[in-house]
């Protein structure tokens, strides 16, 4: 029975003694076999589009360190180029997007029931996952939230401070709100779609919400990730959701009741304490180790490793880092956190 399964149990609000464990971007260049596989697609974006090899990569640190959830390999950025964006990834430096600044801009954007034209293949990567994956292994799908999505589709690029898209929603605000609501509207039928394919679990990725304060904060990330929410669990009321507005802070408070999640996930400058005093209360909590400790290993990633598995042992927690595993991570490393919370 699906409800068997780790994570699964954890998000229905279960307090596990061994909490259930998976790593952001587990999939990913830190793996040798992963870059083996990239090499074969070509670039990134061939790989995210190529179904077999993209169920490749995702199984593969399934493989290695059976983690208790999958999750599809694809990237926040391939909305943007279904909804007509020019999208491409630089070596090196990261993605480039052609950018909406303007009503001209935004009206040259292709209309939500256009998108399965380019999302088919990833549909198609979870419908293999679901016939591979080994049976106790969560299958989750995913994508941006609209405020971290827009950040891209207006500045064309990741921004140390997302200013171009501040600037956006300060002087235009009729193009930057059509633009958030075309994101919502096209992020619910993608997903929907994902877990019409086999996606179990869904993870809306709020990767910039930290640079939004007050009122901005509720309008940009708060409401447009409770519409999504609301609109999945109306479709598919079983399928859980975990947030993650990273870097909130104070404002991680009453996150999860007032999207409707199941689960907040947490970066890692969140105090353990004060989370579980917070924010378990109200959902599963999911995060919050350094994944530099993942570079640096050692008794520090033990220790560390074991705290967060501690503090959080009295409610429904999920094992995760605070955000994605780097390039330079030791791949031995990651046998040791998972280790250190089985054992
Ligand atoms: O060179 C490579 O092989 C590409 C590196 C890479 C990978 C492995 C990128 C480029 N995306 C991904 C996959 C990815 N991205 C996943 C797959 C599943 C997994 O976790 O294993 C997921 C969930 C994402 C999500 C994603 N993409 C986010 C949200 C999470 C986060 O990291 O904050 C964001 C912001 C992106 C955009 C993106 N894609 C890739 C990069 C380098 C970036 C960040 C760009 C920037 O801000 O400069």
């Amino acid at each position: 029975m699906a409800e068997q399964k780790t994570l699964l149990r954890a998000l229905a609000g279960e307090t596990l003694a061994t909490p259930p464990v998976w790593m952001m971007r587990q999939a990913g260049r830190y793996l040798p076999e992963y870059r083996a596989t990239r090499a074969q697609a070509g670039d990134f974006l061939s790989l995210c589009y190529n179904p077999e090899l993209a169920a490749e990569v995702t199984l593969q640190p399934i493989r290695k360190y059976e983690f208790d959830a999958s999750i599809l390999f694809a990237d926040i950025l391939l909305l943007p180029q279904a909804l007509g964006a020019d999208v491409w990834f630089v070596t090196g430096e990261g993605p480039r997007l052609s950018t909406v600044t303007s009503m001209d801009d935004f009206n040259q954007l292709k209309p939500v029931d256009e998108i399965d034209a380019v999302l088919n293949p990833i549909y198609e990567t979870l419908k293999i996952l679901k016939s591979e994956l080994p049976k106790e292994t969560t299958l989750i799908g995913f994508a941006g939230a609209p405020w971290t999505v827009a950040t891209y589709m207006i500045a064309g690029r990741g921004t140390p401070d997302q200013g171009p898209a501040h600037a956006l929603r300060q002087t235009d605000v009729a193009t930057f709100d059509a633009l958030i609501d075309l994101i919502t509207d096209g992020t619910i039928a993608y997903l929907k779609k994902q877990i019409e394919a086999g996606a179990e679990v869904i993870k809306l990725f709020d990767s910039w919400a930290g640079s939004l304060q007050d009122v901005a904060f509720v309008k940009y990330s708060l409401n447009p990730i409770a519409k999504i929410i609301a609109a999945l669990k109306a479709a598919h009321p079983t399928v859980p959701v975990i947030a993650f507005p990273r870097e909130a802070g104070e404002a991680y408070k009453g996150f999860a009741k007032a999207v409707g999640a199941d689960c907040l996930a947490i970066d890692t400058k969140v105090d353990a304490a004060w989370a579980v005093e917070h924010l378990q209360k109200d959902s599963c909590v999911q995060g919050n180790l350094d994944p530099r400790l993942l570079v640096t290993g050692g008794d520090q990633l033990v220790s560390e490793t074991k705290r967060i598995k501690e503090a959080f042992s009295g409610g429904p927690h999920i094992f995760n880092l605070g955000h994605g595993i780097t390039p330079d991570a030791d791949p031995d490393n990651v046998h040791r956190m998972v280790d250190a919370i089985r054992n």
